[in-house]
């Protein structure tokens, strides 16, 4: 049983894993035998990278590249290569949001978070994509969200985004599938990190929303979709392919109610 979950010998690359979600992807990837690369866009956050798993008696491989630069992409992959291996763990999981109503958005923030949400996923698996192809076996991640299938008022980037991330997910597995290489995302519900915190503290009342909302009664922590990660990317998720995992405490599941209306 434990083989099904064994990552020992495969290599595994988070993009902008140095905190949030794709830290504790990593830090449980590394935990179930993977050698794990982390890369952000800012130098200052790798030693922070490197603490949190030197915390877990874990090594990591750090490095700096831009996943919407596809000159720096190729040439962060090549390091991964030549000092790691060749990726057999891909996990996109870069992302950024802008909650802007769309008459006040400009069009070149909205293409910002098309870049980093839809269009980095892709250069970069194109770039990895050729050596699973030749080894017949590979795992790629795509980091989608509830916003894969629902929009909200002010994220319409983000959810246009995440809309393309689900059916370019769809659209690995129709091509690369044949290859043995399983392309899933990964829908998280309300999960507590950076990305969410300006909707989360200080009284907002998007807490509110969320905690009426969701079934389980709290937001998600990163370790809730590590979880998920580590089975996609796992022979346990071999005839899984072009789906999307939520994880979202059942949020997806409930038509809603009035606060305080729940027992009836
Ligand atoms: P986060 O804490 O903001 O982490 C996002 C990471 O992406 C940061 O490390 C960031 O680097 C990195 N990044 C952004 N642009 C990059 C670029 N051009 N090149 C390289 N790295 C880049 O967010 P999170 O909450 O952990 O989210 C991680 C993923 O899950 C995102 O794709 C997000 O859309 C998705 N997601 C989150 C939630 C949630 O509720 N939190 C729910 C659904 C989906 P810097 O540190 O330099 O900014
Ligand atoms: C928001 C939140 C969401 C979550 C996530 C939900 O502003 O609505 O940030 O977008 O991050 O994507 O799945």
């Amino acid at each position: 049983m434990k083989e099904l979950f064994d990552l020992t010998g495969k290599v595994a690359l988070v993009t902008g894993g140095t905190h949030g979600i794709g830290l504790a992807i990593g830090l449980l990837l590394g935990k179930a035998g993977a050698r794990v690369c982390v890369n952000d866009r800012a130098e200052d956050k790798l030693p922070g990278c490197r603490e949190a798993f030197a915390r877990e008696n874990l090594d990591v491989y750090t490095l700096v590249f831009d996943v919407t630069d596809e000159a720096d992409v190729d040439r962060g992959i090549a390091l991964i290569e030549k000092n790691v291996g060749p990726v057999d763990i891909l996990v996109n999981n870069a992302g950024i949001i802008k909650r802007i109503p769309i008459l006040d958005m400009p069009v070149s923030e909205f293409k910002q978070v098309i870049d980093v949400d839809l269009v980095a996923p892709l250069i970069v698996s194109k770039r990895v994509a050729p050596g699973m192809i030749q080894r017949r076996n590979g795992k790629i991640i795509n980091m989608c969200s509830m916003m894969s299938i629902y929009g909200r008022n002010t994220v319409s980037a983000y959810a246009s985004a995440k809309g393309g991330l689900k059916l370019l997910t769809a659209s690995m597995c129709c091509e690369w599938a044949k290859y043995n290489i399983q392309i899933n995302g990964i829908g998280p519900g309300y999960i507590a990190t950076s990305q969410t915190a300006p909707i989360r503290e200080n009284g907002h009342p998007f807490n509110d929303l969320v905690m009426t909302r969701t079934p389980a009664g709290r937001w998600g922590e990163p370790g809730d979709v590590a979880n998920a990660a580590l089975f996609l990317a796992s022979k346990a998720s071999d005839f899984v392919n072009g789906h999307i995992l939520f994880v979202d405490g059942g949020i997806l599941a409930n038509f809603g109610y009035v606060k305080g209306e729940n027992d009836i």
